[in-house]
């Protein structure tokens, strides 16, 4: 209950920072949601070995008159995605009805793909998948609309084919611009950087490594920034570590890497502290997983590091489906809904001519409050 009320209170903070945290954030900044998800150590262990189904609200809550609402994350063993999945539940669990949570087996299509198929089966309400892979889910989703379920995705985009809308945790361009100033500021300017990313397919990472190029390439100001390298390591905390360690011995002089997934942040900032390296590590982590790595000395691997809360994530996603299924939107831009408790939101359109709606703006974590977070999320 303590640590509610503390989230509470962060929460209030956070909504106040987004207007400055990074940039230009203010224009596509809803206010953030009042937290009142549980800490990590509250969040419900997901089993790894899912596909196999789990997870349901009390039966009087779905005959309460609430639907069934699916949620797909990228894998199993992926704590920013049992935070996401502790969301959507939380949502469901408010509108009275039946949440479906499944993690798959590895972060792939394929592993996806027989998850929904077997959603469609069970003759579920909505489906809202986080996707390893834009284009490759798209004729199973679509199998899902033709029986009538109502698709968005979350956090990783799929194609517009294949969704009614997206929940996306930030802008894309804001995103790219936080971590390539990040890597400007933390190399002084000059040098040598890479990014460890997570899937090659990932559309979410590609689409901030895409922008993070772009801004580099738009403006002269980075001109001494020389990105080496963009190294996959899926998602895999030991792939990961290899890739982060591959990267340190083929190019000695690197300074900073970037990593844009909280699995290779996680694992990178272990690999440079345990190491002593002198390289620094900026990206995308969750401050319970990176609270020890993040220092302004040399002791420390990562100088700051930006991310959302990835609950309220997974709640808009729930809100979201629960609107689609109610009919209460369809997914076109200028649509509008209550999420809950969190307010209003409105469907904007997105870069690939899609629509999108956007959680918040990204927030920066640093020496100066990653003590407070890390017990958030
Ligand atoms: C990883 C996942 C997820 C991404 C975060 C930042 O946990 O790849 O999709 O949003 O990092």
């Amino acid at each position: 209950m303590k640590k509610k009320v503390l989230s509470a209170i962060l929460s209030v903070a956070m909504a106040a920072t987004l207007l400055v945290g990074c940039g230009s954030a203010a224009e596509e900044a809803p206010a953030a949601a009042t937290e009142e998800a549980a800490p990590a150590e509250e969040a419900p262990a997901e089993e790894a070995e899912a596909p196999a189904e789990e997870e349901a609200a009390p039966a009087e809550e779905a005959a309460a008159g609430g639907g069934t609402y699916a949620f797909v994350s990228k894998s199993a063993g992926n704590p920013f995605n049992e935070r996401q999945a502790t969301g959507f539940e939380e949502a469901v669990a408010d509108l009275g009805g039946t949440a479906i949570i499944q993690h798959p087996e590895a972060p792939t299509a394929d592993a996806q793909i027989t998850v929904i198929q077997s959603l469609i089966s069970q003759g579920v309400d909505s489906i809202c998948v986080a996707a390893n892979d834009e284009n490759a889910l798209q004729a199973a989703l679509e199998e899902a609309a033709a029986a009538g379920i109502k698709v968005c995705s979350v956090d990783s985009t799929v194609n517009v084919a294949s969704r009614l809308t997206h929940v996306n945790q930030a802008g894309v361009t804001e995103i790219g611009q936080c971590l390539m100033d990040a890597v400007y500021d933390i190399t002084g300017g000059e040098g040598q950087w890479a990014i460890l990313s997570a899937t090659s397919q990932a559309a979410n990472q590609n689409a901030w490594i895409e922008s993070m190029k772009e801004i580099q390439a738009a403006d002269s100001k980075y001109a001494n920034l020389e990105l080496v390298e963009v190294a996959y390591g899926d998602d895999e905390p030991q792939k990961s570590t290899d890739q982060t360690q591959a990267l340190l011995q083929n190019y000695p002089d690197l300074k900073v890497i970037c990593a844009p997934t909280t699995v290779g942040i996680a694992a990178a900032a272990k690999v440079l502290q345990d190491q002593g390296s002198s390289v620094k590590l900026t990206g995308l982590g969750l401050p319970s997983e990176m609270a020890e790595y993040i220092g302004d000395d040399d002791a420390h691997s990562c100088p700051y590091m930006f991310l959302w809360n990835p609950i309220d994530l997974g709640r808009l996603g729930a809100y979201t489906s629960a609107a689609l299924v109610s009919g209460e939107i369809t997914g076109a831009e200028g649509d509008k809904f209550t999420a809950g408790d969190m307010g209003d939101y409105e469907i904007v359109k997105a870069g690939d001519g899609g629509t999108e709606i956007i959680l918040g703006a990204p927030f920066k974590f640093d020496p100066s409050n990653i003590e407070e977070w890390k017990e958030v999320y």
